[in-house]
């Protein structure tokens, strides 16, 4: 089955969410197809790349599958995992990749969406962090790229209170460049990716990687990065992460203990 569905014409790829059923979740197998779609707009030399949902989707992504984390003693946002995979996919992508945002977007979604270059979203889009909610250690790279989105104050407020945010305010954070009315958001983004593709592509290229890592130039010492990992093990390992997954399967309110 088609989870994602991508098209090229004129220098622009449009890669499509296309698992409506499952709140387009960032599941193994619709990441796998992400990707592949990266490769292929990378082989035809796409000027710019367009990520969105179906139209008038009310949820863009639902984030990580929760079905597909593991349960405990083990960490679920490692180098190897699908979402890392994706998420370095998208910063290393030749070309602007923008996120066109209509509906909810979700965990891991947040993280993806904050990957791409430029953020345009319909006033209905909300974003939610959400490790709190279901008691996941976030990965360093992750909250980096959080750090990088929004000042910390407000980092610390998605992420402690796991509450979504409307586009508004997330443009009003400097969090997404723009809130189009939902009307006008496919002719605002593609007439930006237009503009893109009448640019140098070399140039761009080239600035989208000096950016990526001049943003990633954060010193960690190696006893400070071994010390996070610690601290993210006893997360992963504790009562609390099974019973946030286990209460989402079951469709009721998690009860944290603290352990
Ligand atoms: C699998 C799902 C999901 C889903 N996975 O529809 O950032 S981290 O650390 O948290 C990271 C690990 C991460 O990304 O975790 C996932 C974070 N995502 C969320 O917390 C969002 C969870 N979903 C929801 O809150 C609701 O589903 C929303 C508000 C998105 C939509 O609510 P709505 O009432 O419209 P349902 O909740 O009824 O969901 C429809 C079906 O999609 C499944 C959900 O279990 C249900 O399946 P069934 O029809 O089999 O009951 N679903 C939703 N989200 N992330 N499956």
């Amino acid at each position: 089955m088609d989870l994602v569905l991508a098209s090229n014409s004129d220098g622009i790829g449009v890669v499509t969410l296309n698992n409506p059923k499952k709140l387009n979740a960032l599941s193994e197998d619709l990441i796998a197809q992400l990707i592949a779609a990266l490769e292929k707009f990378y082989a035809e030399e796409v000027r710019v790349v367009i990520l969105r949902a179906q139209p008038g989707s009310k949820v863009w992504s639902a984030g990580h599958d929760v079905h597909e984390l593991p349960e405990g003693r083990r960490d679920p946002l490692s180098w190897n995992d699908p979402l890392r995979q994706l998420v370095r996919a998208i910063e290393a992508f030749p070309a602007p990749v923008i996120a066109m945002v209509e509906g909810g977007v979700w965990g891991g979604a947040v993280e993806t969406v904050l990957a791409c270059d430029m953020i345009i979203a319909a006033p209905q889009a909300t974003f939610a962090v959400t490790p709190a909610r279901l008691g996941v250690p976030y990965n360093v790279s992750g909250m980096m790229n959080f750090m990088s989105a929004a000042s910390l104050r407000i980092v610390k407020e998605l992420a402690f209170t796991a509450r979504p945010i409307d586009a508004l305010r997330a443009e009003r954070v400097g969090m997404i460049n723009h809130v189009i009315a939902a009307e006008e958001l496919e002719s605002f983004t593609f007439d930006m990716a237009r503009v893109i593709t009448e640019n140098a592509p070399l140039s761009i290229s080239v600035m989208k990687e000096q950016l990526r890592v001049l943003a990633g130039a954060k010193p960690i010492s190696p006893r400070g990065f071994e010390k996070v990992q610690g601290l993210r093990q006893v997360v992963y390992d504790s009562e609390d992460y099974l019973e946030g997954i286990r209460a989402f399967k079951e469709k009721r309110r998690p009860l944290f203990r603290g352990r």
